[in-house]
């Protein structure tokens, strides 16, 4: 895991916490709580990547699960917005984990600076501009927890989307997904999504990571195919995006992700002749 990155901690809110035991993450609460051991005490980590999100990021995290078992991580991307003051007003008693960098480290860079910090068996990264919905979580974390999947990916296609997706962005994840289908052999049509979960064993796919922006997203979901992963993909609701900017420009994008495509394959190539030569040796990236 690369911990030489440049980033502080601002703020720990460790104050008294009550858990959160009623509403509509009673299930989650109840489900998650049967993993619970002497050694395993944090059960999910929510890591928030943040960049310019002063209008939603308050609102997203008073809506997320909160009980002693799940911690809540926002990694601050260098935000000049007022962004890191809306955290200060979040209501209810949350102890949120913040992580400032010291300059923008773009999508990727974030999500690995969070990822550094976990303690929780499974993770969950997810957005901080109020397109996703929490209570999807559950759909994330299950087929983890009952092992049925390493990595799961949160799709709008299979579950539902409530705005007109540009039809770039439409065909451009439908040309993405018939690539990795051809190359990789893996059929994954939200390729572009920031909504996923995985399990701690999982976090060496994250080391030495070579996309720090969107295409970051690509990556990994190759990296996991190569390492012979089970990946699935699973319903969420994905919303419009009502304040704030997109930071994707589709051009750069599609040029990292051709880009990415092109490494992989030629790392799966390599992989796989030195797989046969050591006969199954786990192998890194
Ligand atoms: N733009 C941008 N977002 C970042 C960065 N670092 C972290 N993020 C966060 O990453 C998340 C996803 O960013 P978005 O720009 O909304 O990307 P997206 O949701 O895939 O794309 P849209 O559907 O167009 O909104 C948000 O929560 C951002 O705040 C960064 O350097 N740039
Ligand atoms: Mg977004």
């Amino acid at each position: 895991m690369n911990t030489d990155r440049k980033f502080e901690t601002l703020l720990n809110k460790s104050k008294t916490i009550e858990a959160n035991d009623e509403g509509p993450y009673q299930d989650l609460y109840n489900y998650i709580q049967r993993f619970k051991t002497e050694q395993e005490t944090v059960l999910l980590s929510i890591i928030l990547p943040m960049y310019n999100e002063e209008k939603t990021i308050k609102d997203v995290l008073e809506k997320l699960p909160y009980n002693p078992l799940i911690e809540i991580i926002v990694v601050n991307d260098h935000s000049t917005d007022c962004s890191l003051e809306k955290i200060e007003e979040v209501k209810l008693k949350r102890e949120i984990k913040v992580i400032s960098h010291k300059k923008n480290q773009g999508y990727g860079g974030a999500i690995t600076s969070g990822i550094s910090q976990v303690k929780g068996k499974i993770i969950v990264t997810m957005d901080s501009d109020g397109q996703h919905s929490p209570d999807d979580i559950f759909n994330l974390v299950k087929p983890i927890f009952e092992e049925e999947a390493d990595y799961t990916i949160g799709s709008r296609y299979i579950g539902t989307y409530f705005y007109q997706l540009p039809i770039l962005t439409r065909l451009g994840e439908v040309f993405v997904e018939k690539l990795i289908q051809i190359f990789f052999g893996i059929k994954i049509m939200n390729n572009q999504t920031g909504f996923r979960a995985f399990n701690r064993d999982f976090l060496p796919i994250f080391d030495n990571i070579k996309y720090n922006g969107y295409a970051f997203c690509i990556e990994q979901i190759l990296r996991a195919s190569i390492l012979n992963y089970r990946i699935k993909e699973c319903p969420i609701k994905v919303y419009k995006r009502e304040y704030g900017t997109s930071g994707i420009r589709l051009m750069k994008l599609a040029r990292r992700i051709f880009s990415c495509l092109f490494y992989y394959y030629v790392r799966k190539i390599k992989l796989s002749i030195k797989r046969t030569k050591k006969n199954g040796t786990s192998l890194r990236f």
